[in-house]
């Protein structure tokens, strides 16, 4: 096959996993970079950027001093790429994409060129937002959330944005329904549903959440861009005045409108974000600690309510708009209902890990590291289930201290942890340990440096998205100085990455190659194939005989059985 053919329009699940995977991540760092500028004129407010800042040209940073609107920019493109272009393509669409079909056994997904298609669309959509920095007025800067009148009077970029969004909408519900067809019509003989992997279950969650959520965005989206370009109000209220003139539009349109549709989709998205990253860590965990993970169906049946009740949360995002009591005791109680599955499946995994002869490699220390930062990502979400609390830590710190241990040493941590793990799958090679813990234990650190003070200043009354750290106001001096500290702990986790990225290009020609196909003795199909698999995957028919955890089985001659090992009459 020509290589056009092979590696840019193939249809092979597993090439088009890695596209997602290779494009994804070279977002994720773009994203990082932008906070890392962010962070130097956070931490040293209207002090010129050494050597790279005049780079940036006039317009952006004339003498080397980031300008507000560009720190809007980045701050709303930040929010954006995070969460759109990196971590969703990377956690549902790039390991998905590679370990579904061959978890579950079958030889693609279920449709291959509509496959080809939600990456086409994706890398589209992406480009085009990133086309906003370079259009009058710079890139959209009315945060990742795009709420107007804000969003709806903003410069071009807005517009780009929006079109963008459009795109990866469309990306995003293509790929939905195809894993959603493909895991339950191609699981392999004997595969049935309380046999899947917790990873597979996590992906059909996620499949129905992007596939319910997303459409309001979408039509939302194609509203606001009607009030942009089209002269509609949608969402633009009468008597609108902006700098002292009165607004020429119709009005009568609702600006919460827009934040009803948009948290419709952006609560189930942040489930988005973490339940395919606690699949990739219930994998991980269950084939080091090597005994059955406790309470699987649990953590199925939790899975599944979570995914439900994550459609009738949104409007804790909203306790500040004068909802109403009655409303707003709702959501206060389905907020705190909906901690309870999360809550239960961390139980189950951290009682798995008790009397286990656990395995430290690298996978495995993401993995456990995983745990604990989710967990205070959980917790210190609670306060802000509460509208009595929430009004006190609405908009500060906080709330940015509170989502990132979800989404940084969380979703990022568990990406980690499948890379590490799945490489010999992928490449036929190990990568690195001794790197690896390199990357680990500084990475793990830095996290808590960067993403606890956060949670003081927050306390403290800081507000978020302030162009000068907050150093202008008096309530914020006691906490000024951990803008220092964030901003320096996040450099050294920008260095440290550079480990990471070494460890991968060396290790894919370098690395330990491996001699067998199931080089971590785990018990899952995809390690039925060969490492890698070519396309078709299987080179003999393959069905599933028992669950797929079934580790340190009494009377068995190894430690593991895996799911493709006949029963023993
Ligand atoms: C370790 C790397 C990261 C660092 C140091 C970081 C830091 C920050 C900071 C300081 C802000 C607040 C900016 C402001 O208020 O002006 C922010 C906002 C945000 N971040 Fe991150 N972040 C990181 C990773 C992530 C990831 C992985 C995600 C998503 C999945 C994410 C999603 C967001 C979002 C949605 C916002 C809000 C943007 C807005 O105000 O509209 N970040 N981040
Ligand atoms: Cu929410």
């Amino acid at each position: 096959m020509p290589f056009w053919r092979k590696y840019i329009f193939s249809t092979d699940h597993k090439i088009i996993g890695l596209q997602y995977g290779i494009t994804g991540f070279i977002f994720l760092l773009l994203g990082f970079m932008m906070i890392l500028l962010m962070r130097w004129q956070l931490a040293y407010p209207e002090q010129p950027l050494p050597v790279i800042g005049t780079w940036f040209g006039e317009d952006f940073m004339p003498g080397g001093i980031m300008t507000p609107d560009f720190y809007n920019q980045l701050g709303a493109m930040h929010g954006t790429i995070m969460v759109f272009l990196g971590i969703v393509p990377l956690v549902f669409a790039a390991f998905g994409n590679y370990l579904v079909p061959l978890q579950i056994g079958a030889p693609d997904m279920a449709f291959p060129k509509l496959n080809m298609v939600s990456y086409d669309l994706y890398f589209i959509g992406g480009v085009l937002m990133l086309c906003g920095f370079f259009v009058p007025g710079g890139a959209a800067s009315s945060g990742w959330t795009s709420y107007p009148p804000l969003a709806d009077i903003a410069p071009i970029g807005q517009t780009v944005w929006l079109i963008g969004m459009v795109f990866l909408i469309n990306s995003s519900l293509l790929a939905a329904i195809n894993f959603i067809a493909t895991i339950f019509q191609l699981r392999a003989p004997g595969m049935t549903w309380m046999r899947l992997p917790f990873f597979v279950w996590a992906q059909l969650v996620t499949g129905f959440l992007l596939l319910l959520a997303f459409p309001p965005l979408e039509g939302a989206s194609i509203l606001q861009l009607l009030d942009r370009v089209a002269g509609t109000s949608f969402f633009l209220p009468s008597g609108l005045f902006v700098s002292g003139q009165p607004m020429n539009v119709a009005g009568g349109g609702s600006v919460l409108l827009w934040q009803h549709l948009f948290w419709f989709l952006g609560h189930p998205e942040v489930y988005v974000l973490i339940l395919p990253a606690m699949g990739i860590v219930t994998e991980i965990i269950a084939n080091n600690i090597r005994k059955p993970i406790w309470g699987y169906k649990t953590m199925v049946y939790s899975i599944v309510v979570l995914g439900f009740l994550s459609f009738i949360v949104w409007a804790h995002h909203m306790y500040l708009t004068n909802m109403g009591p009655a409303i707003s005791v709702f959501f206060q109680a389905t907020t705190m209902i909906i901690s309870i599955p999360s809550v239960v499946i961390l139980t189950a995994l951290f009682i798995s890990l008790w009397g286990a002869s656990i395995r430290f490699n690298t996978a495995m220390l993401f993995a456990l590291a995983f745990l604990p930062m989710f967990g205070i990502g959980g917790l210190t979400g609670l306060p802000l289930g509460l509208s009595a609390a929430d009004i006190h830590l609405h908009d500060t710190y906080y709330v940015i201290g509170h989502f990132h241990y979800v989404v940084a040493p969380g979703t990022i941590f568990a990406l980690f942890a499948g890379i590490y793990y799945w490489f010999p799958k992928i490449t036929g090679r190990k990568m690195n340990e001794v790197l690896g813990h390199l990357h680990f234990w500084p990475s793990f650190v830095c996290m808590n440096f960067i993403f606890f003070p956060m949670l003081i200043q927050g306390l403290a009354g800081m507000s978020r998205r302030l162009y000068d750290g907050g150093s202008s106001y008096a309530i914020n001096q006691p906490v000024l100085h951990w803008n220092v500290v964030i901003s320096i702990a996040a450099f050294i986790m920008g260095a440290v990455q550079l480990v990471f990225i070494f460890n991968v290009i060396w290790s894919m020609f370098r690395g330990k190659r491996i001699h067998d196909d199931n080089p971590w003795k785990a018990t899952t199909l995809e390690w039925a194939c060969p490492s890698p698999p070519g396309h078709g995957n299987f080179l003999t028919p393959v069905a599933a005989y028992r669950g797929p955890y079934e580790y340190s089985v009494p009377g068995a001659g190894e430690d593991f059985t895996p799911q493709y090992q006949k029963q023993e009459k």
